[in-house]
C-alpha cells in the first residue's frame, strides 16, 4: 500500500533499501571516517561560488527533523559585498570589546591553542556568508504561535548543513559573534526571527594549517547500557 492515513492525514509508504548487518557496519564505519576528515578552516579563498550551490546546502541543512516539523529557521545568504563588509565590521566591534574584557581569562586561555581573536577577515573574503536566524514564533491572522523545540531544531539543522558544505568540498566556520542582534538590523529580519549562528562558507585558501586537534575517543564520549 502506498499510502493511507492516520490521524485523518495522509501518510505514505516509507521505503528505502536497507543491508545485512556486516554492510551497515562497513558503511557507518566508513561515514563516521569521512566525517572526520572534516575541520573548521579560517583561512576562506574568495573564489567565487554559484548561487546553486549555495542554494543546494541550505536545502540540505532544512531537511533537519524539526518541533512538530515547523522547520523554524531561515538561511540569510549574503554575497553582497557592501552588506559582508559592513557585518564584518559590527561583527569585530562586538569581537574585539569580547576579547578585551568580555570573555573571561580563562576563556581567553581556552582560545590559544585554536589561535582565535576579534579580526573575522573571513566574514568579507569569503564568497557567501550564510546567517542562520532561529524563528521563535510564527505570526498567523495576526496571532503569534510559538514554536517548539527552536534550539534543537536550529542545531541539527546547522550540524546538516555543515555537514553538507563538507560533501560539496568545500569549508565553514561557525562564528558567533555575541551579542549578535545586530545582524538583525542590518538584514532587517521580522520581530519572530534571531541571529543563531554565522557560516562563512567557500574554497579553501591555498596553504592553509589547522589546530592539531585530537577528538575524543569512543569510551569519552559514550556510556553503554547493554
Ligand atoms: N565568538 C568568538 C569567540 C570564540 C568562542 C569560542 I567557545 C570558540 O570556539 C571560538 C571563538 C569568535 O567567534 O571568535
Amino acid at each position: 500500500m502506498e499510502k493511507t492515513e492516520i490521524n485523518g492525514y495522509p501518510h505514505v509508504a516509507y521505503r528505502r533499501d536497507t543491508y545485512e548487518l556486516d554492510e551497515v557496519e562497513k558503511r557507518s564505519q566508513e561515514f563516521h571516517d569521512w566525517l572526520d576528515t572534516r575541520r573548521t578552516v579560517r583561512d576562506i579563498s574568495d573564489k567565487p561560488i554559484s548561487r546553486k550551490v549555495i542554494e543546494n546546502l541550505i536545502m540540505a541543512g532544512s531537511t533537519a527533523p524539526s518541533g512538530a516539523h515547523k522547520q523554524p529557521w531561515t538561511f540569510c545568504a549574503i554575497s553582497n559585498p557592501e552588506l559582508k563588509k559592513e557585518i564584518r565590521k559590527a561583527a569585530e566591534k562586538e569581537e574585539y570589546d569580547s576579547y578585551h574584557g568580555r570573555m573571561s581569562e580563562r576563556w581567553i586561555r581556552d582560545l590559544k591553542p585554536i589561535g582565535t581573536d576579534w579580526n573575522k577577515p573571513f566574514i568579507e573574503e569569503a564568497p557567501w556568508i550564510v546567517i542562520v536566524f532561529k524563528r521563535v514564533f510564527e505570526v498567523i491572522d495576526g496571532e503569534k504561535h510559538n514554536n517548539y523545540y527552536v534550539n534543537e531544531s536550529v542545531g541539527i539543522a546547522c550540524g546538516m548543513i555543515i555537514s553538507a558544505i563538507h560533501k560539496a568540498g568545500l569549508v565553514t566556520l561557525t562564528h558567533t559573534p555575541s551579542p549578535m542582534n545586530f545582524l538583525t538590523k542590518i538584514l532587517e529580519r521580522p520581530e519572530n526571527e534571531r541571529p543563531y549562528l554565522l557560516l562563512p562558507i567557500g574554497y579553501p585558501k591555498d596553504e592553509v594549517y589547522v589546530p592539531d586537534l585530537k577528538r575524543k575517543e569512543l569510551d569519552e564520549v559514550a556510556e553503554f547500557y547493554e
